[in-house]
Protein backbone atom coordinates (compact mmCIF):
# COMPACT_ATOMS: atom_id res chain seq x y z
CA UNK A 1 0.00 0.00 0.00
CA UNK A 2 2.61 2.86 -1.38
CA UNK A 3 -0.26 5.46 -1.86
CA UNK A 4 -1.77 4.98 1.79
CA UNK A 5 -4.35 8.23 2.99
CA UNK A 6 -2.66 10.15 -0.15
CA UNK A 7 -5.19 12.71 -2.40
CA UNK A 8 -4.69 12.00 -5.95
CA UNK A 9 -6.03 13.96 -8.75
CA UNK A 10 -5.97 11.80 -12.30
CA UNK A 11 -6.79 13.70 -15.12
CA UNK A 12 -7.56 12.78 -18.68
CA UNK A 13 -9.22 9.21 -18.35
CA UNK A 14 -11.48 8.47 -21.32
CA UNK A 15 -12.38 4.36 -21.10
CA UNK A 16 -11.29 1.32 -19.84
CA UNK A 17 -8.71 1.20 -22.35
CA UNK A 18 -7.31 4.44 -21.23
CA UNK A 19 -3.60 4.74 -19.87
CA UNK A 20 -5.59 6.86 -17.05
CA UNK A 21 -7.81 4.09 -16.10
CA UNK A 22 -4.65 1.46 -15.61
CA UNK A 23 -2.81 4.18 -13.06
CA UNK A 24 -6.72 4.19 -11.27
CA UNK A 25 -6.92 1.05 -10.35
CA UNK A 26 -3.21 0.48 -9.42
CA UNK A 27 -3.39 3.41 -7.79
CA UNK A 28 -6.74 2.11 -5.90
CA UNK A 29 -4.78 -0.83 -4.70
CA UNK A 30 -2.26 0.69 -3.38
CA UNK A 31 -4.76 2.64 -0.70
CA UNK A 32 -4.41 6.36 -2.68
CA UNK A 33 -7.85 8.52 -2.49
CA UNK A 34 -8.57 9.64 -6.38
CA UNK A 35 -10.27 12.32 -7.84
CA UNK A 36 -10.98 12.38 -11.79
CA UNK A 37 -10.93 14.76 -14.29
CA UNK A 38 -12.61 13.91 -17.85
CA UNK A 39 -13.59 16.00 -21.40
CA UNK A 40 -16.79 16.69 -21.69
CA UNK A 41 -19.76 16.34 -19.41
CA UNK A 42 -21.66 14.42 -21.81
CA UNK A 43 -19.25 11.25 -20.98
CA UNK A 44 -20.04 11.76 -17.03
CA UNK A 45 -22.48 8.58 -17.18
CA UNK A 46 -20.14 6.52 -19.40
CA UNK A 47 -17.19 7.31 -16.81
CA UNK A 48 -18.84 7.20 -13.80
CA UNK A 49 -19.93 3.44 -14.31
CA UNK A 50 -16.48 2.59 -15.09
CA UNK A 51 -15.15 4.33 -11.92
CA UNK A 52 -18.23 2.31 -9.65
CA UNK A 53 -15.50 -0.75 -10.69
CA UNK A 54 -13.10 0.95 -8.05
CA UNK A 55 -13.45 3.55 -4.54
CA UNK A 56 -12.82 7.21 -5.57
CA UNK A 57 -14.01 10.13 -3.92
CA UNK A 58 -14.96 12.00 -7.30
CA UNK A 59 -14.97 12.95 -10.86
CA UNK A 60 -15.42 16.44 -12.33
CA UNK A 61 -15.50 17.50 -16.30
CA UNK A 62 -12.85 19.34 -17.09
CA UNK A 63 -11.73 20.90 -20.75
CA UNK A 64 -8.14 21.35 -19.46
CA UNK A 65 -7.08 24.03 -22.27
CA UNK A 66 -9.31 26.20 -20.18
CA UNK A 67 -6.95 27.84 -17.35
CA UNK A 68 -10.62 28.19 -15.69
CA UNK A 69 -12.00 24.57 -15.76
CA UNK A 70 -8.60 23.41 -13.92
CA UNK A 71 -9.19 26.21 -10.93
CA UNK A 72 -12.65 25.40 -10.93
CA UNK A 73 -11.77 21.85 -10.37
CA UNK A 74 -8.63 22.63 -7.68
CA UNK A 75 -10.77 24.94 -5.95
CA UNK A 76 -13.29 22.41 -5.17
CA UNK A 77 -11.07 19.78 -4.27
CA UNK A 78 -9.22 21.74 -1.95
CA UNK A 79 -12.43 23.27 -0.26
CA UNK A 80 -14.47 20.36 -0.28
CA UNK A 81 -11.27 17.55 0.90
CA UNK A 82 -8.45 19.67 1.32
CA UNK A 83 -5.01 19.38 0.02
CA UNK A 84 -3.80 17.09 -3.22
CA UNK A 85 -0.51 15.23 -2.77
CA UNK A 86 -0.43 13.99 -6.24
CA UNK A 87 -1.64 14.54 -10.03
CA UNK A 88 -1.25 12.55 -12.59
CA UNK A 89 -1.87 14.39 -16.28
CA UNK A 90 -2.58 12.07 -19.09
CA UNK A 91 -3.92 14.89 -21.56
CA UNK A 92 -2.72 15.14 -24.82
CA UNK A 93 -4.62 15.70 -28.44
CA UNK A 94 -3.61 16.62 -31.59
CA UNK A 95 -5.86 17.44 -35.04
CA UNK A 96 -6.50 14.31 -36.80
CA UNK A 97 -5.32 15.05 -39.92
CA UNK A 98 -1.63 15.91 -38.27
CA UNK A 99 -1.19 12.22 -37.69
CA UNK A 100 -1.83 11.23 -41.34
CA UNK A 101 -0.02 13.90 -43.31
CA UNK A 102 3.56 14.19 -43.72
CA UNK A 103 4.58 16.74 -40.61
CA UNK A 104 6.01 19.31 -42.78
CA UNK A 105 2.16 20.13 -43.76
CA UNK A 106 1.41 20.92 -40.15
CA UNK A 107 -0.49 24.21 -39.78
CA UNK A 108 -0.07 26.95 -37.85
CA UNK A 109 -3.30 26.08 -36.00
CA UNK A 110 -2.60 22.12 -35.44
CA UNK A 111 1.08 23.19 -34.37
CA UNK A 112 -0.41 25.26 -31.29
CA UNK A 113 -3.06 23.20 -30.77
CA UNK A 114 -0.96 19.63 -30.30
CA UNK A 115 1.25 21.96 -27.60
CA UNK A 116 -2.01 24.04 -25.91
CA UNK A 117 -3.12 20.63 -24.97
CA UNK A 118 -1.05 17.88 -24.78
CA UNK A 119 1.89 20.13 -22.96
CA UNK A 120 1.21 23.39 -21.99
CA UNK A 121 -1.88 22.02 -20.15
CA UNK A 122 0.79 20.54 -17.12
CA UNK A 123 2.12 24.05 -16.87
CA UNK A 124 -0.93 25.45 -16.58
CA UNK A 125 -2.06 22.80 -13.96
CA UNK A 126 1.24 22.77 -12.11
CA UNK A 127 1.11 27.02 -11.87
CA UNK A 128 -2.48 26.95 -10.76
CA UNK A 129 -2.08 24.09 -8.11
CA UNK A 130 0.82 26.81 -6.44
CA UNK A 131 -1.21 29.65 -7.00
CA UNK A 132 -4.31 28.23 -4.94
CA UNK A 133 -1.68 26.09 -2.86
CA UNK A 134 -3.63 23.04 -3.40
CA UNK A 135 -0.31 20.38 -3.40
CA UNK A 136 0.88 19.37 -0.02
CA UNK A 137 4.86 19.07 0.84
CA UNK A 138 6.20 15.86 -0.88
CA UNK A 139 3.91 16.23 -3.61
CA UNK A 140 4.74 14.72 -6.86
CA UNK A 141 2.87 15.76 -10.73
CA UNK A 142 3.39 13.32 -12.73
CA UNK A 143 2.71 12.86 -16.61
CA UNK A 144 3.20 10.85 -19.59
CA UNK A 145 4.57 10.88 -22.86
CA UNK A 146 6.14 8.79 -25.52
CA UNK A 147 9.63 7.83 -27.52
CA UNK A 148 8.51 9.87 -30.54
CA UNK A 149 9.49 12.94 -28.58
CA UNK A 150 13.51 12.45 -29.40
CA UNK A 151 13.06 9.81 -32.04
CA UNK A 152 11.28 9.80 -35.49
CA UNK A 153 8.27 7.11 -35.35
CA UNK A 154 5.97 7.40 -38.27
CA UNK A 155 2.90 9.71 -37.88
CA UNK A 156 3.99 11.10 -34.58
CA UNK A 157 4.68 13.96 -36.00
CA UNK A 158 3.80 17.21 -34.26
CA UNK A 159 2.51 15.04 -31.17
CA UNK A 160 6.53 14.42 -30.51
CA UNK A 161 7.15 17.99 -30.63
CA UNK A 162 4.50 18.29 -28.22
CA UNK A 163 6.03 16.12 -26.33
CA UNK A 164 9.59 17.37 -26.29
CA UNK A 165 7.84 20.66 -25.21
CA UNK A 166 6.17 18.19 -22.06
CA UNK A 167 9.34 16.47 -21.16
CA UNK A 168 11.26 19.75 -21.51
CA UNK A 169 8.62 21.49 -19.28
CA UNK A 170 9.03 18.66 -17.00
CA UNK A 171 12.24 19.74 -16.16
CA UNK A 172 11.57 23.70 -16.12
CA UNK A 173 8.81 22.46 -13.41
CA UNK A 174 10.72 20.92 -11.55
CA UNK A 175 13.34 23.54 -10.81
CA UNK A 176 10.47 25.89 -10.08
CA UNK A 177 8.61 23.60 -7.61
CA UNK A 178 11.74 21.76 -6.02
CA UNK A 179 12.40 24.16 -3.35
CA UNK A 180 9.05 23.32 -2.23
CA UNK A 181 9.98 19.71 -1.94
CA UNK A 182 7.10 19.27 -4.94
CA UNK A 183 8.56 16.63 -7.50
CA UNK A 184 7.90 16.28 -11.48
CA UNK A 185 8.24 13.24 -13.41
CA UNK A 186 7.33 12.02 -16.76
CA UNK A 187 6.76 8.07 -17.39
CA UNK A 188 7.53 7.22 -21.41
CA UNK A 189 5.10 4.45 -21.98
CA UNK A 190 5.69 1.56 -24.59
CA UNK A 191 3.01 1.54 -27.29
CA UNK A 192 -0.23 0.76 -26.04
CA UNK A 193 -3.57 0.31 -28.31
CA UNK A 194 -5.82 2.91 -26.25
CA UNK A 195 -8.33 5.04 -28.03
CA UNK A 196 -5.75 7.38 -28.82
CA UNK A 197 -3.80 5.03 -30.95
CA UNK A 198 -6.74 4.19 -32.71
CA UNK A 199 -7.10 4.76 -36.60
CA UNK A 200 -3.50 4.94 -36.23
CA UNK A 201 -1.92 3.84 -39.48
CA UNK A 202 0.87 1.14 -39.17
CA UNK A 203 0.39 0.96 -35.80
CA UNK A 204 0.05 -2.54 -34.92
CA UNK A 205 3.47 -2.69 -36.87
CA UNK A 206 4.85 -0.56 -34.35
CA UNK A 207 3.94 -2.90 -31.39
CA UNK A 208 4.96 -6.13 -33.39
CA UNK A 209 8.65 -3.92 -33.57
CA UNK A 210 8.47 -3.73 -30.09
CA UNK A 211 7.86 -7.43 -29.70
CA UNK A 212 10.82 -8.87 -31.52
CA UNK A 213 13.47 -6.48 -30.34
CA UNK A 214 12.50 -4.65 -26.84
CA UNK A 215 14.92 -6.40 -24.29
CA UNK A 216 12.64 -8.09 -22.81
CA UNK A 217 10.82 -9.03 -25.93
CA UNK A 218 6.93 -7.93 -25.34
CA UNK A 219 4.55 -4.85 -25.06
CA UNK A 220 3.44 -3.49 -22.02
CA UNK A 221 0.00 -3.07 -20.18
CA UNK A 222 -1.76 0.12 -18.74
CA UNK A 223 -1.65 -1.75 -15.56
CA UNK A 224 2.45 -2.08 -15.41
CA UNK A 225 2.12 2.01 -16.35
CA UNK A 226 0.13 2.08 -13.81
CA UNK A 227 2.01 0.30 -11.62
CA UNK A 228 5.56 2.92 -12.59
CA UNK A 229 3.15 5.60 -11.70
CA UNK A 230 2.47 4.78 -8.76
CA UNK A 231 6.25 4.66 -7.84
CA UNK A 232 6.49 8.14 -8.99
CA UNK A 233 3.65 9.03 -6.92
CA UNK A 234 5.18 7.40 -3.64
CA UNK A 235 7.78 8.16 -1.04
CA UNK A 236 9.67 5.27 -2.70
CA UNK A 237 10.97 7.89 -5.34
CA UNK A 238 11.18 10.75 -3.46
CA UNK A 239 14.80 11.72 -4.50
CA UNK A 240 13.85 11.78 -7.91
CA UNK A 241 12.73 14.64 -9.77
CA UNK A 242 12.65 16.20 -13.52
CA UNK A 243 13.26 12.85 -15.23
CA UNK A 244 11.76 10.95 -18.12
CA UNK A 245 11.43 7.46 -17.32
CA UNK A 246 11.00 4.63 -19.48
CA UNK A 247 8.44 1.65 -19.42
CA UNK A 248 8.43 0.26 -22.37
CA UNK A 249 10.26 -3.21 -21.81
CA UNK A 250 13.71 -1.28 -22.67
CA UNK A 251 13.17 -0.57 -26.06
CA UNK A 252 14.21 2.60 -26.23
CA UNK A 253 17.83 1.55 -25.35
CA UNK A 254 18.42 -0.46 -28.61
CA UNK A 255 20.32 1.28 -31.72
CA UNK A 256 18.87 -1.15 -34.51
C1 LIG B 1 -0.10 8.30 -32.17
C2 LIG B 1 0.07 8.71 -33.50
C3 LIG B 1 1.01 8.13 -34.34
C4 LIG B 1 1.82 7.13 -33.87
C5 LIG B 1 1.66 6.72 -32.57
C6 LIG B 1 0.69 7.31 -31.70
N1 LIG B 1 2.31 5.78 -31.81
C7 LIG B 1 1.82 5.75 -30.55
C8 LIG B 1 0.79 6.68 -30.45
C9 LIG B 1 3.38 4.93 -32.34
C10 LIG B 1 2.32 4.87 -29.47
C11 LIG B 1 -0.05 6.98 -29.23
N2 LIG B 1 0.54 8.09 -28.47
C12 LIG B 1 1.80 7.83 -27.77
C13 LIG B 1 -0.02 9.35 -28.38
O1 LIG B 1 0.56 10.22 -27.76
C14 LIG B 1 -1.28 9.66 -29.07
C15 LIG B 1 -1.76 10.92 -29.14
C16 LIG B 1 -2.89 11.33 -29.94
C17 LIG B 1 -3.71 10.47 -30.63
C18 LIG B 1 -4.79 10.97 -31.38
C19 LIG B 1 -5.69 10.09 -32.20
C20 LIG B 1 -7.01 10.71 -32.52
C21 LIG B 1 -6.97 12.20 -32.73
N3 LIG B 1 -6.00 12.93 -32.11
C22 LIG B 1 -4.99 12.37 -31.38
N4 LIG B 1 -4.17 13.19 -30.70
C23 LIG B 1 -3.16 12.68 -29.99
O2 LIG B 1 -7.85 12.76 -33.38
Amino acid sequence: MLLEKKKILIMGIRNKWSIAWGIATRAAENGADLFFTYQGEENREKLESLLSEIPYKKAYACDASKDEDIEKVLKEIKEEYGNLDGIVHCIAHANTEDLRQDFILTSKEGFSHANDVSAYTLVATARIAKELDVLNENASIVTLTYHGSTKVLPNYNVMGVAKAALECSVRYLADNLGPQNIRVNAISAGPIKTLSAKGIKDFSTIQDVVEEKAPLRRNVTIEEIGDSVVFMLSPMSRAITGQVLYADSGYNIMGI
